[in-house]
């Protein structure tokens, strides 16, 4: 029996975090989280770039560009939409969640899923760091084990 896993360590992999400015106190420490956990398991700060957009809604075209270019092993998506204060608030989850799954197939480039939907802040902040995790470190190790993953069975 073979089994593949992925490892939770990466010293050469180059990382792509895709971070909306809207809910910025939440993303940011999304972000933080997400920086962090790729640090603390070996990827270099070198190979990592935080890209801004406005929302995640844009995550996913700017995603494709990134992936695109080739020069990147994986892209952690980071954003918080909010269902209390957005009266399209399934729009933008939906469509940023199917864009970033369509990036992902389309290039063969993981693209981590670190976009909150929730109902409200206090959801969020739970999510951000508190009581429920940090998802944006969460979304940053799929995107370890993912690359792994994809190495070994390319291999
Ligand atoms: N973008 C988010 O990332 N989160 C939200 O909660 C949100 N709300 O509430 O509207 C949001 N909207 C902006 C959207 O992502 C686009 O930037 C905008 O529609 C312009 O295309």
């Amino acid at each position: 029996m073979q089994v593949i896993e992925g490892k939770y360590t990466d010293a050469d992999g180059r990382y792509a975090i895709i971070a909306g400015r809207f809910n910025q106190f939440v993303v940011d420490s999304l972000v933080e989280g997400a920086i962090d956990a790729l640090v603390r398991h070996g990827v270099s700060e070198d190979h990592i770039t935080v890209i801004r957009v406005p929302g995640a809604y844009e995550i996913p075209l700017v995603a494709q560009g990134v992936a695109e270019k080739g020069d990147i092993d994986a892209i952690v998506a980071l954003g918080a939409v909010i269902r209390g204060s957005t009266p399209h608030f399934d729009y933008i989850a939906g469509e940023s969640a199917s864009g970033l799954s369509k990036v992902q197939l389309d290039t063969g480039v993981p693209c981590a899923f670190g976009v909150l939907t929730v109902e409200d802040i206090e959801q969020a902040i739970e999510r951000a760091g508190t009581k429920a995790g940090n998802k944006g470190a969460e979304a940053a190790m799929a995107a370890i084990e993912l690359v792994s993953v994809l190495k070994q069975i390319s291999e």
